[in-house]
């Protein structure tokens, strides 16, 4: 199989409400897909796939960003991809691990392919990956609020709604009293955690033990990105279990973390560890070290939604995921909607790939550039 020629294309779809987070404010997601098309033996003809890259169009969550990864792709993954006799999912990865960095452009790219390969030949993300179940209980990641009142009524949405477990975003300032205030009005049942994306350091780690008090299930990424070390020494001050997000990148950094004793729990993010199947490597690290996982987000429309749901029914991952309903974050998504049972769980795509194809009006609509790049 060849890659022949790849579709870039970025649309601008508002988000339902405002979401914030210590890095910043979102309105709207400004959002790079890639449309793969391959070539060749074993596939009817061609085949298409496609892939949603995380990265924000500033970098605030972590050092990429949409324009850096269109650049990243068209001079120099593209390229080295089409210059392969054989492409397929399982190729990119080798082929572009020359390139430092990158993994959301990488994970991309990846994606796209192995959508296109699974579908030529029938088979679904969960199949591929190995999930061993058909549905997957959901989580939500609630923004930081400008009032407590206002907080305690979008939970309380949320929790109707049915989803499993609420994350509340933090950041210094808004800790100890929003938490408490969730903790008091929902009761002890409800599962918990909070998300600081790096907010912290060290020093607040008295500040940090106070949530010990709210029986949280986690907290996520307190200290920055590179501290790693810090997490080790703050998970000995902490009774709240540390959970790795930014900092973890690939299989690698997940075993030298456990080792170091930074963590207990990982949120893995596809798009941030270079692709699907680095995520899978992820969770079999964490699972054979007795690690749990879950899957985390990153506002994807249905094109990621659908894969993350797919990893998210993989056996290691025992706790809820940020896999939330496309009505979470959107009005209209650019797939058919996921949408949430009664009892908080989303089903898990079996169609062929991906499962999900964006629908050509939704997608027209939120357009806003393509380009078409030839091998
Ligand atoms: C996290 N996600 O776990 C991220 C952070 C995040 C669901 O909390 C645009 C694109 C806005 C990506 C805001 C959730 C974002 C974003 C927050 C990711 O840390
Ligand atoms: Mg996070």
């Amino acid at each position: 199989m060849k890659l022949t020629g790849v579709e870039l294309r970025r649309i601008s779809i508002p988000l339902v409400a405002p979401f914030r987070t210590s890095f910043g404010v979102e309105t709207t997601r400004d959002i790079l897909l890639l449309r793969a098309v391959l070539d060749g033996q074993g596939l009817d003809g061609q085949a298409e796939g496609w892939g949603e890259c995380v990265a924000m169009s500033d970098p605030l969550y972590s050092s990429e960003y949409v324009d850096a990864s269109v650049d990243v792709l068209k001079r120099f993954m593209l390229p080295k991809l089409f210059s392969l006799d054989h492409v397929d999912g399982a190729a990119v990865g080798p082929a572009l691990e020359p390139f430092k960095g990158h993994w959301m452009s990488k994970a991309v790219v990846e994606t796209a392919v192995l959508d296109a390969e699974l579908r030529g030949t029938g088979r679904s993300f969960a199949r591929e990956l190995g999930a061993t179940r058909d549905r997957v209980p959901c989580g939500v990641s609630v923004g930081i609020h400008n009032s407590v009142g206002a907080l305690l009524e979008s939970v309380a949405g949320y929790v109707s709604a049915g989803y499993v477990r609420i994350k509340l975003k933090i950041e210094p300032g808004w800790d100890l009293e929003p938490v408490r205030a969730v903790r008091e009005r929902f009761g002890d049942d409800l599962l918990i955690q909070v998300d600081a994306n790096t907010a912290y350091t060290l020093q607040d780690a008295r500040h940090l033990a106070r949530l010990d008090e709210f029986d949280l299930l986690l907290m996520e990424q307190p200290l920055p990105e590179e501290d790693v070390l810090g997490h080790a020494e703050l998970a000995r001050l902490v009774k709240t279990p540390i959970c790795l997000d930014e900092s973890i990148t690939s299989a690698r950094t997940a075993a030298a973390a456990i080792r170091l004793g930074a963590c207990s729990i990982v949120n893995i993010k596809p798009g941030r560890v270079g692709g699907y199947l680095e995520a899978r490597r992820i969770h079999d690290v964490c699972r054979a070290n007795g690690i749990a996982v879950w899957c985390g987000g990153m506002l994807e429309t249905g094109l990621g939604r659908a894969a993350n749901i797919a990893l998210a029914a993989l056996p290691g991952f025992t706790l809820p995921g940020d896999t939330s309903a496309s009505d979470r974050y959107y009005k209209t998504d650019i797939t058919e909607p996921f949408i949430l049972s009664a009892d908080g769980h989303l089903d898990v795509p079996t169609g062929p790939g991906l499962g999900v194809t964006p629908l050509p009006d939704q997608l027209a609509a939120v357009t806003t550039w393509t380009e078409w790049v030839a091998a």
